[in-house]
């Protein structure tokens, strides 16, 4: 008998039903006992005699054949007449490290990564991989759907490339060897290499000493580059189509998961933007709030949240024209104020999500820039030497996974949107 997923049970008469699963929830009345079986795709309502339940306990994971009956008052209107249960997966435990079915939040985070396994058997863990798959999903779809192809960069690498200390060393062969902090350089090569319009789903490296709930030491990081763009605005305005699309596809595809965190996407997405210097701006006015040179903290950013929410109704604000002290090397400077860059970011309910901009494509422009902020030129060759050969203009943006979709679903700490999350102090499971 082939197995069913409890999403795609009907009535069907008297047929017999196979499915497997783990036990949820067990009810054992005088006269009759529940189990309630999850699977992959759902939760149904088993209803077994005394005998058929003795000995299961819960997470045991059980084979079940039966009938499935309409019951008004069972669970979406369904339930399973059970024939046969079997055991499949024993269980060796005293006591659940937390409770899977009535889960209240009452472990700690700490203890809930501990234990991986248990806690994303909570149906409402599960749901943010469910929102986090169709996010890498719309994304690839409307990549692609926009010319780019997808690609694959080295993750391990002989140099940073957005300057700082922040990397992991390897011991690549007895030579000091890094993990990627970004595709940036691959994917701005790839460009250079005809393929014009790339884009990547792949772990970045950051070894800061962030502990923090916004920071992550291994992180998915979605990537775009895009070849002969007229100025940084081509990728906001490609960024900007992309989360229309994006909620469009979330509502389509995770209207149950959105619903368990109450969360309702807005019908329009309207993006303003604005130059990082005029927002500094606004917070020393409007909230006598200082900001740090050429950037805003933590507090700016969420205080300039509540800005735009207010004046455009808008969680999205780009932040643009970023000083070019601090942006990267390979940033483009703006014509008329060579100390502003064609770069930005993009804040998300107070948080950034993605930095991006226009990058210096010429072969002399980068040169220089690389000499007079003291860089070894060899070191950077292998890059360098791909200007030579007719960059075009280009540029891209990059957007951290885990930030996106703790940011949708209002988590909290961005642990929670990692399967497996690697910080300062965790290196298992
Ligand atoms: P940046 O370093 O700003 O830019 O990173 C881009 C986006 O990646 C996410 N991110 C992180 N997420 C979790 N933990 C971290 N430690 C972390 N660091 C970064 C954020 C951030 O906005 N090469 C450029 C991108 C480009 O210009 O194309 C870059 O990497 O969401």
């Amino acid at each position: 008998m082939k197995r069913v997923f409890i999403k795609d049970l009907v009535v069907k008469g008297e047929e017999t039903v196979l499915l497997k699963g783990w036990v949820h929830k067990i009810r054992d009345l005088s006269h009759v006992s529940f189990i309630l079986l999850r699977d992959k795709s759902g939760i149904i309502q088993l209803v077994c005699t005394k005998e058929q339940i003795k000995g299961l306990r819960l997470e045991n994971s059980i084979e079940v054949t039966g009938i499935v009956r309409a019951n008004e008052k069972a669970p979406k209107g369904l339930e399973i007449e059970v024939s046969t249960i079997e055991m499949t997966g024993k269980v060796y435990y005293d006591k659940l490290p937390f409770e899977v079915q009535s889960f209240k939040e009452k472990a700690s985070l700490e203890t809930q990564l501990d234990f991986r396994t248990i806690s994303l058997r909570i149906p409402k863990k599960k749901a943010i991989f469910k929102v986090q798959n169709e996010i890498e999903d719309a994304f690839r779809k409307f990549f692609k759907g926009n010319d780019f192809e997808e690609i694959h960069t080295p993750k391990i690498t002989h140099s940073g490339t957005e300057g700082g200390s922040e990397m992991f060393t390897v011991n690549y062969f007895n030579r000091r060897a890094f993990l990627s902090q970004s595709p940036q350089f691959w994917k701005q090569m790839m460009v250079g290499a005809g393929f014009e319009r790339v884009f990547e789903v792949g772990y970045a490296y950051r070894a800061e000493l962030h502990n923090t709930w916004r920071h992550l030491n291994e992180y998915v990081s979605l990537d775009v580059e895009m070849g002969f763009i007229k100025d940084e605005t081509d990728l906001m305005d490609m960024e900007e189509n992309f989360i229309r699309y994006l909620y469009k596809h979330l509502k389509e595809t995770c209207s149950d998961e959105l619903k368990l965190f109450n969360v309702e996407l807005p019908e329009e997405i309207s993006i303003p933007r604005i130059p990082l210097a005029k927002a500094q701006e606004i917070l020393l006015t409007e909230y006598n709030k200082k900001s740090p040179v050429g950037n805003i903290d933590n507090e700016g950013e969420a205080l300039f949240h509540k800005y735009v929410k207010e004046k455009y109704n808008s969680d999205y604000v780009f932040l643009t024209e970023y000083p070019t002290a601090k942006r990267p090397m390979y940033a483009m400077e703006r014509e008329e104020d060579p100390e502003m860059t064609k770069s930005f970011d993009l804040i998300f309910k107070g948080v950034e999500i993605t930095t991006g901009g226009q990058r210096i494509h010429d072969y002399e422009m980068l040169k220089a820039k690389m000499e007079r902020l003291g860089l070894k030129l060899e070191d950077f060759a292998f890059y360098l030497d791909t200007f030579k050969y007719g960059m075009p203009p280009h540029g891209g943006f990059a957007i951290g996974l885990e930030r996106i979709t703790m940011q949708i679903l209002n988590l909290g700490n961005i642990r929670e949107a990692s399967l497996f999350p690697r910080d300062m102090k965790r290196l298992t499971p």
